[in-house]
């Protein structure tokens, strides 16, 4: 009942929108200016909107100003789910679309959601994750939707804000954990014995402070900017995943362009790689010396012991059947793929787990 109203208040907020920008709008501001749309799923100083703001700047000063890029922050077109429709439609030309929300469209890519897949080694994840081959295995999957895939990166490790101590797979027993909308992100949670609460970013802080939940997941720069610490008592670092999103564009817009514009893109956003890795890095140590300075109070608990991890580890296993189940054959090859870009990425890292 509540997920019908909810899918109808969305299919509503997405045809409003689309409806406003189709009246004012063929895409050109005046007879020389082109506007491109990147919305994203985080606020202003996120981010995914230093990455967005950065594409902006770059464009522009390439294209002499033929171009403009307006960037739509979260909320301003509603939720992730809604933007990633805009695009599907074409309204919006560019967005961020994380695994987190867009698995409920495109399951295969809730490989990026499964705990410990990655290392423990933020420079090797960021290889992995860039890696052509793992790349262009999730390319086609986001063609089928509409989309072309620019580019996959993570945020920072995705660090629990609880209002108990989340040390061992014990801990999580019946906690409200609130989660993205992603299926896979339930059984994440599911197989530590937690009764995960899927809801929107907007939702989030307002069910902490309610005691509607009782944690949630997020990165640092995240949890200061959408003031998640301060409706709760614990911040506990277990670096089971990074965030990770993917940026996209749509597939007929990318197809329509010159040879010169679609070059230039893609030029653009490889750029960007190297640029959002130091950003995220900066944005999550800044915003942890804020959340101290703001809580002098708050538990951080960053010192887990490789056998406490290793609990979470051996219980989150089980996940990699219940993806592959879900989402069948093609979840398999996924999966190997990604696995296999991580076996790539140590190696080109020097990498050794002894
Ligand atoms: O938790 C969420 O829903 C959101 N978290 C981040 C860090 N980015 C976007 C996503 O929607």
């Amino acid at each position: 009942m509540r997920n019908t109203l909810l899918a109808r208040t969305g299919l509503l907020v997405v045809s409003v929108i689309a409806l406003l920008f189709a009246g004012c709008d063929d895409g050109l501001l005046s007879d020389e200016v082109e506007q491109w749309r990147f919305a994203i799923e985080e606020t202003r100083g996120s981010v995914q909107d230093g990455y967005a703001q950065r594409f902006k700047e770059l464009i522009e000063e390439r294209t002499n100003g033929e171009v403009e890029v307006k960037v739509y922050p979260y909320g301003t077109l509603g939720t992730s789910d809604h933007v990633t429709e805009l695009v599907r439609m074409g309204t919006v030309q560019f967005a961020m679309a994380s695994p987190g929300h867009l698995g409920t469209m495109i399951p295969e890519v809730q490989v990026l959601l499964l705990h410990f897949t990655l290392t423990d080694d933020e420079e090797v994840n960021k290889t992995a994750l860039s890696d052509p081959q793992f790349q262009a295995a999730l390319a086609p999957l986001y063609e089928d939707k509409g989309f072309r895939l620019l580019s996959v990166y993570p945020e920072g490790w995705m660090v629990w804000t609880a209002n108990r101590m989340l040390r061992r797979p014990a801990d999580f027993t019946g906690l409200k954990i609130r989660t993205m909308t992603s299926p896979m992100l339930l059984a994440a949670y599911r197989a530590y014995g937690a009764a995960p609460t899927p809801l929107s970013y907007g939702e989030v802080y307002s069910a902490l402070q309610l005691n509607m939940i009782d944690a949630q997941v997020n990165p640092v720069f995240a949890i200061q900017e959408m003031s998640f610490y301060e409706v709760s008592d614990y911040m506990i670092f277990g670096n089971q995943a990074p965030f990770i999103t993917t940026s996209l564009t749509n597939h007929a817009f990318f197809e329509e362009q010159s040879p010169d514009r679609q070059t230039l893109i893609l030029e653009v956003i490889d750029e960007l790689d190297e640029y959002i890795h130091e950003l995220q890095k900066d944005y999550n140590q800044s915003r942890m010396d804020i959340i101290r300075d703001n809580k002098p109070d708050l538990i951080i608990v960053d010192d887990l012991t490789e056998e406490e991890r290793d609990a979470f580890r051996q219980a989150s296993l089980i996940t990699r059947d219940v993806f592959v189940r879900a989402v069948g054959p093609s979840g398999e090859v996924i999966l190997e793929e990604l696995l296999a870009s991580v076996e790539r990425a140590k190696e080109t890292h020097g990498w050794d787990e002894e």
